[in-house]
């Protein structure tokens, strides 16, 4: 039988087959061992073969797991060299940031970006808790906007606890499997709930003070509702650290600058110290973003971690 894992805490994973129906499942021994350097061999929107248990009811184990056709996957630290598959087979990688309590880095955000941009999965920024910004603090929201934007993708505006902003995301995520991610505190349960108020994700007190590493939601999720549309909820990630990513090439999953990289003098130019450099030649011009070219620069001094 066929099933696909919405849920995974480690020891147990939940499936739902094809008839809609929930199985808690275990793995064999075997599969463990075959990707022996991830915490999590299986993993959230896995497709897995399985068998039932003919000794307990809705109880099964994994035999197989298909080929993924995508994932996204991070070191949870500097010194470990584990890697953790976040989710797989994803349709659209959904980035909730926050502009306040807590405020999102644009570091954080684009380590997140690159890594969609390596594994050729698309990726919307949902810019949260718009209303905790001052007036003042507009300005912000419009060059985050603006600097999102001009890289290509799509950028939307909420206040997910008064479901503003909230229409135009579940038009957009109709049907397709979508992974939800972001620090601990942005609002990615109180957005699922906000489009699905079935889903009954668990969020975090309002009056909690979010310090980054206490987290409502504990394992990664998937609900799946009418048309197929599946959003994985994750737990916040403190640190985003990239996996199979070459630093040197990482350049190339910055979208806006892919215009200009054919014009460096060097074809393997870093764009550090080389001359004639049209990245950092761009950079001066305002033609790219500061702050994403100070991403790609901390990205090639290979500081992977970064919250
Ligand atoms: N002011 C304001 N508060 C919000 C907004 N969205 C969510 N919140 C509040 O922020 C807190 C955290 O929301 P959660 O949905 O639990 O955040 P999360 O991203 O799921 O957090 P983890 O599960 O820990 O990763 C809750 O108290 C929400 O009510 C918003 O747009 N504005
Ligand atoms: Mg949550
Ligand atoms: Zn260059």
């Amino acid at each position: 039988m066929i099933g696909t894992v919405i849920k995974s805490t480690g020891s147990w994973y939940k499936l739902l087959d094809e008839d809609g129906k929930r199985w808690d499942a275990r793995i064999r021994g075997k599969i463990r061992l075959q990707e022996a350097d991830t915490s999590n061999p299986v993993a959230v929107g896995d497709r897995v073969h399985f068998l039932p248990d003919p000794q307990f009811p809705d109880t099964c184990s994994i035999t197989a797991i298909e080929d993924r056709r995508n994932w996204v996957i991070r070191k949870s630290n500097k010194l470990s060299s584990r890697r953790q598959i976040i989710a797989t087979n994803i349709d659209l990688a959904v980035m909730v940031a926050s502009v306040a309590a807590p405020r999102t880095s644009t570091g954080f955000i684009d380590r997140f970006l690159v890594c969609c941009e390596a594994f050729h999965i698309p990726a919307l920024l949902f810019i949260n808790k718009t209303d905790l910004l001052p007036e003042a603090g507009l300005e912000l929201l419009h060059h985050l906007n603006g600097i999102y934007t001009n890289a290509g993708y799509e950028v939307m505006n909420g206040v997910a606890s008064e479901g503003t902003g909230v229409e135009a995301l579940k038009t957009r995520i109709y049907g397709k499997t979508v992974l939800f991610a972001g620090h601990s505190g942005v609002g990615k349960s109180t957005l699922l709930n906000a489009m699905f108020p079935l889903a009954e994700a668990r969020v975090g007190k309002i009056s909690a003070s979010h310090e980054k590493g206490t987290h409502t939601t504990t394992f990664a999720e998937m609900h799946v509702f009418e048309g197929h549309t599946g959003i994985i909820d994750t737990p916040g990630i403190r640190d985003f650290g990239l996996v199979d990513i070459e630093p040197k090439e990482s350049g190339q999953y910055f979208p806006e600058f892919r215009p200009f990289l054919p014009a460096c003098r060097f074809n393997d130019c870093t764009h550090t110290n080389e001359p004639d450099c049209a990245l950092q030649a761009a950079v001066r011009a305002g033609k790219v973003p500061e702050e994403r070219f100070y991403s790609y620069l901390s990205i090639l001094q290979g500081d992977d971690v970064f919250s």
